[in-house]
């Protein structure tokens, strides 16, 4: 029968070459059933649907052919949970910010290894469109690399490099949309019907109202609205970016078959993990927001049984910036082959752990983590403090921490300066005066009150700035998970100060904490009184202790202890550690319900006394005697 599970297992066997036949046959019975039944739910609607299914198990197979040896032994090697050990410690950098291209970033992988790093992220590194590009996310070649930062061939060597010095390389997968000048789009606004399908386009000005109706704007100063009017095709294109974003339109087959193709063809190049950039967009629904809806995660839990077909050892990451209750579900579940990421962003946790700082509440952190659903395993978070994006704080509104208030316009304020007694140098990103908070742009240390202590020669200042900063490194390093840099935070680097900024780095405030790295600054690292060095010191020592010590460990469990002060957030790793954070600016005698008087702590390797105290802004991580 067409379309059966046997045909289809014919043709997918017919198309693979011997050398690989038989470990991917396997592969294909333990999940190609599951895969079809998932897809024609997807698409069976569709015209074609079994030719269709046919032609992608093939491209799929013609992948698996093509995937280079080195990459099989990983496939075959790899734990599933390979990346959850107590060393992986991720860095994330724009190529050109951090190096001279692709070819630099592998001079700089001894200074990635004398942090410990096991997984970089390079922000967008495939061909941009030219002129603005929104930082490479508006991609015109997923198949090509940038030419202004190298060939494909140093992308090759780069991922070479990276894997012999036990670095797993992360790209970005822009999935919700192309750039305005990708073959696609050039295609169908000349005319194209086949490409036309590929994008969402609109004719009828009143369906694009009717959506608007329902639909939230990501950019609302800088790219108003979710349509861009294209004289070319007569009608609106789906933006939900920047005009020159145009949404992919997923209910296509066509467009799922390209991507996961793509995706295929670049994990054979030595990419390990793809950041699904904006994933919770693919699907819309006239009514809704259009995100997070159910097709979404069936999108995801089809592309994890391809990966899993094609390139075991490769992992998905959700960039899924959504309200805590919307997030677990970009892990899907372990139940009837339902998972979708591996990995996910703990955005509501980053975001909280700001809040926090700015309120002196550790209680808000609190809230939240005891919240955070068990991540099924092998699963994990990537807990962050700061990354390429504004620190939006429409996910605490949601119901993150319900049982509190906590005021985010005053927080959002406070990170700009703009509250009495505000130590930070950010900037508002997107946000309008009037109606509502929604980001805050600016680099850790900016934030945190380095650059007004420096600026004021406050040296009181300097210290609690320095200790705001290791703080909630702190937590991110002890939560369960994948702790992840942010390039420059290890020495403490400012907000970019360009001299020449262009039209879109003005416009776009993102850019105050997309500075370049600066070497010479970063080369200050191992003086021991030096802002650069007091920071890179203080977190060498906590990525050290967080990989000799087994209760932290991704995988061991976590629990909020109880605190009598609001000030204090403290976690139980593992059943017995205790990690204690002050999140005050003053010192605090610490109440019996903590019992951990005469406790070490491995972070300084002393005793704490009995009863104990935590100075302003400090951290303990105890274990019992
Ligand atoms: C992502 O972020 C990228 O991280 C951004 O740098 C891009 O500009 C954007 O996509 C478009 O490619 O709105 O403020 O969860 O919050 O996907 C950042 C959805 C963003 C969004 C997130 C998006």
């Amino acid at each position: 029968m067409k379309g059966s599970s046997g045909e289809l297992r014919n043709l997918f066997a017919g198309a693979l070459e011997d050398h690989v036949r038989s470990v991917a046959l396997a592969r294909f019975d333990a999940s190609g059933s599951r895969l079809a039944s998932r897809l024609r739910g997807l698409y069976g609607h569709c015209r074609e649907f079994d030719g269709w299914l046919g032609d992608l198990l093939q491209g799929i197979a013609g992948c698996v052919n093509l995937r280079p040896d080195e990459l099989r032994d990983l496939d075959e090697q790899r734990p599933a949970d390979w990346f959850m050990s107590s060393d992986m410690l991720a860095y994330s950098a724009y190529v050109d910010r951090f190096a001279s291209g692709l070819k630099g970033v592998v001079e700089k992988i001894p200074y990635l290894c004398e942090l410990g790093v096991g997984y970089l992220h390079l922000l967008p590194f495939h061909r941009a469109r030219a002129g603005e590009s929104d930082g490479g996310f508006a991609v015109s070649d997923y198949e090509e690399t940038d030419p202004t930062l190298g060939t494909t061939g140093d992308l090759e060597l780069l991922t070479a490099h990276l894997r012999s010095a036990g670095i797993s390389l992360c790209a970005d997968f822009v999935l919700n949309h192309t750039a305005d000048d990708h073959r696609w789009a050039v295609a169908a606004r000349s005319g194209d019907r086949l490409r036309r399908e590929f994008y969402h386009v609109l004719e009828d000005r009143a369906e694009v109202e009717r959506y608007e109706e329902s639909l939230g704007e990501v950019f609302p100063q800088t790219a108003p609205g979710n349509f861009t009017r294209v004289g070319e095709l007569d009608a609106w294109v789906w933006t939900t970016f920047y005009p020159y974003q145009w949404d992919l339109n997923w209910s296509n087959p066509d467009v799922f078959a390209a991507m996961a193709l793509t995706l295929l063809r670049n994990a054979n190049r030595g990419i390990e993990v793809f950041r699904l950039d904006s994933v919770p967009f693919l699907w819309k629904r006239i009514g809704t927001r259009c995100v997070n809806q159910p097709e979404v995660h069936e999108i995801l839990r089809a592309l994890r049984t391809i990966v899993a077909l094609a390139a075991p050892s490769v992992l998905l990451k959700a960039e899924a910036i959504v309200a805590a209750d919307e997030l677990p579900a970009y892990f899907g579940t372990a139940a009837d082959d339902g998972r979708e990421c591996h990995l996910a962003y703990h955005n509501v946790l980053m975001a909280a752990s700001w809040a926090a700082l700015a309120l002196q509440r550790g209680d808000i952190v609190a809230e939240v983590v005891r919240k955070a659903p068990a991540v099924p395993n092998p699963g994990a978070w990537l807990n962050y403090v700061r990354c390429h994006d504004d620190i939006g704080w429409g996910v605490l509104a949601a119901g993150a921490t319900s049982r509190m208030s906590v005021d985010l316009d005053r927080v959002s304020r406070f990170f700009c300066g703009d509250e009495p007694g505000s130590y930070a140098r950010g900037r508002a990103f997107q946000t309008e005066p009037a109606h509502r908070v929604h980001g805050t742009c600016g680099m850790t240390s900016a934030l945190a009150g380095l650059e007004s202590a420096t600026v004021a020669g406050d040296r009181q200042q300097l210290e609690l700035a320095i200790r705001r900063l290791l703080l909630l490194y702190g937590v991110a390093l002890c939560i369960p998970g994948i702790p992840l840099i942010y390039m420059g935070d290890e020495v403490a680097l400012g907000n970019s100060t360009l001299t020449d900024p262009s039209p879109e780095q003005t416009r776009d405030s993102r850019w105050l904490h997309r500075p370049r790295m600066d070497w010479q600054w970063a080369a200050a690292r191992h003086d021991p009184v030096s802002p650069q060095g007091r920071v890179f010191a203080g977190l060498q020592r906590m990525i050290t202790v967080r990989r000799e010590t087994p209760a932290l460990a991704p995988s061991s469990p976590i629990d909020v202890v109880p605190a009598a002060r609001p000030e204090l957030l403290a976690m139980r790793r593992g059943g017995t550690m205790v990690c204690v954070f002050n999140f005050s600016e003053g010192a605090i005698e610490g109440g019996p319900e903590l019992d951990v008087g005469g406790w070490k702590d491995v972070l300084t390797g002393r005793i704490v006394g009995k009863p104990w105290s935590i100075g302003p802004l400090e951290m303990r991580w105890l274990v019992p005697r």
